[in-house]
């Protein structure tokens, strides 16, 4: 059994594609833990993407992640953080199959519907940044 941490983004937030994207995970066999709706301050993403500090899109990227509200639901379930990516699709939502979350709620590179964790160290610490223990008991 594994956890990962799942994010819709802003963009597919406004456009009313929680219900969709939500019902794809379900439909998968994973299972929805926790779920809440936020709407991340500057400081709460330049956090949650620290590791990109550096990188040139790190502005747009933050700028992006708090101009609305998002979701965050942690889902679990035997290879969680791979199953959850699959349903993604890659990065660049231009690059993405139709079908995928990415593919068919994406538009961009940037603006890309939603967020996995890439790993198990990862989602420990993104798990952790969205939710108490006491909520995913
Ligand atoms: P992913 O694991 O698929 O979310 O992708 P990355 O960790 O490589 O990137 C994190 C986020 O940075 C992506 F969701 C979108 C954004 N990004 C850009 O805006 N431009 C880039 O060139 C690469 C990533």
């Amino acid at each position: 059994m594994q956890r990962t941490l799942a994010l819709i983004k802003p963009d597919a937030q406004a456009a009313g594609h929680q219900g969709a994207i939500i019902a794809r995970i379900q439909e998968s066999g994973l299972r929805v833990l926790a779920l809440k709706t936020l709407h991340l301050t500057t400081e709460q993403a330049q956090g949650f993407y620290y590791v990109h500090k550096e990188r040139p899109f790190f502005g747009d990227l933050v700028k992006f992640m708090t101009e609305g509200k998002i979701v965050a639901m942690v889902l679990e379930g035997d290879d969680a953080i791979k199953r959850w990516r699959d349903l993604m699709g890659p990065t660049d939502a231009t690059k993405a199959e139709k079908g995928t979350i990415r593919g068919d709620f994406g538009t961009s590179i940037e603006r890309n519907a939603s967020h996995g964790s890439d790993a198990e160290e990862t989602a420990a610490f993104e798990t952790a940044y969205f939710f108490a223990g006491l909520e995913l008991a």
